[in-house]
């Protein structure tokens, strides 16, 4: 069997509030599944966050239904496992669901299992970190299955590993049952394979750009083969992604860069390139303007975000190097409250579960999950 692995496509994201920006993360997703018919799989694994919001808009549910009946008539399922992206905060459903006349199976603990020609799939949707013990109960449970299965066997998740996300995973590689032939994982934007199990581990990573951080990956899916004893997994580029540009430039050399990104964003092709300079410095709102308006028109969008000069270090719990974020966020909240810092850091805790749910970086969701409970309980921080 030939499938086809793809993830985080984020459809219906706006990104800087355009619609150009909405389209390319659409129209990437048909390439991919273009790609995919044109290699002839036989079925398209889809690892979470098929859309950026738990509520999309009926423009993007209707483009993606095309899609999906496009995959219908060649006789090709679409098998999905929700992301963190594609879940409501409190209960509800995933706006996947939806697609079930068109033969789109959804995984979910509830439903965690499907056979397609000889292969089992199996995966739940998304669980935050604090349902940990109901994800390894569930991983316990369809390992088990997959041991007494007699053909192959594919593990679908959209979780953060603790080898590639440090500070916010769920599980690490060793906690996942040994019994499948390929996992097919999502969530972490950058591609990723390794051995695991009997066979490979792979995240495809995003689509397109969904952060500025992601521009230097390369972007596109996995087909894998499951015919012979180990998977073999080829990568399938995608050519529409929108080109990003980064400078990393001084306050006072941001006009003279102007020349390079000009000359740069020529030889882009196609599609009008996103530009991004990170200042390291305060910016002069008026010397930007005039930048980008001689940008402008060559480029969708030109972007500055200001990088204060003393990144490094930070504040406490900013260096969140240990593994336990939420011992992290106790450590601080305890220095500067005391007491009740046990209960206010499980508060913080769940703020900035559902602050990274609702796709804040990292350090932006820690810092404002602290931020906003420091703020009920009145409790001021000590370099204030
Ligand atoms: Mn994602």
């Amino acid at each position: 069997m030939l499938i086809a692995h793809v993830s985080d496509t984020h459809l219906g994201y706006a990104q800087y509030g355009l619609e150009e920006r909405e389209n390319d993360f659409m129209s990437v997703f048909r390439e991919a599944v273009e790609k995919a018919l044109e290699e002839h799989v036989d079925v398209i694994v889809h690892s979470g966050d098929v859309f950026h919001s738990p509520r999309p808009r009926i423009k993007t549910l209707r483009e993606f239904r095309e899609v999906v009946r496009r995959l219908w008539e060649k006789g090709v399922p679409l098998v999905v496992v929700p992301g963190s992206h594609d879940m409501q905060r409190r209960r509800g459903v995933p706006p996947v669901m939806l697609f079930d006349d068109l033969g789109v199976r959804v995984l979910t603990t509830k439903n965690y299992k499907w056979e397609y020609n000889g292969v089992l799939f199996a995966g739940f949707q998304y669980l935050p970190r604090h349902r940990r013990q109901v994800i390894l109960e569930l991983l316990r449970k369809l390992g088990a299955i997959a041991s007494g299965f007699s053909g192959k066997t594919v593990l679908m998740l959209h979780q953060g590993l603790r080898r590639l996300l440090p500070t916010s995973y769920e599980l690490s590689i060793a906690e996942l049952p040994g019994d499948f032939h390929y996992y097919a994982f999502g969530h972490v934007h950058k591609p990723f394979k390794t051995s695991c199990g009997r066979g490979v581990l792979a995240y495809p990573g995003s689509t397109e750009n969904v952060d500025v951080t992601e521009i230097s990956y390369d972007k596109g899916f996995y087909l894998v083969d499951l015919s012979g004893d180990q998977p073999e997994l080829s990568r399938i580029k995608l050519e529409g992604v929108r080109p990003q540009l980064l400078y990393e430039v001084k306050p006072e050399e941001l006009s003279s860069t102007v020349r390079r990104v000009i000359a740069d964003v020529s030889k882009c092709g196609g599609l009008k390139p996103v530009v991004h300079f990170r200042v390291l410095g305060d910016v002069d709102r008026r010397e930007f303007e005039k930048v980008s308006s001689r940008l402008r028109g060559l480029c969708l969008k030109v972007r500055v975000e200001v990088k204060p000069p003393l990144e490094e270090g930070g504040e406490g719990y900013e260096v969140v190097e240990t593994l336990d974020l939420k011992t992290a966020i106790e450590s601080y909240l305890r220095a500067v409250m005391g007491r009740d810092a046990d209960r206010l850091a499980s508060m913080a805790y769940d703020l900035f579960l559902i602050l990274s749910s609702e796709g804040y970086s990292e350090r932006e969701a820690i810092a404002r999950a602290v931020k906003e409970v420091e703020g009920l309980y009145g409790v001021r921080s000590s370099e204030d």
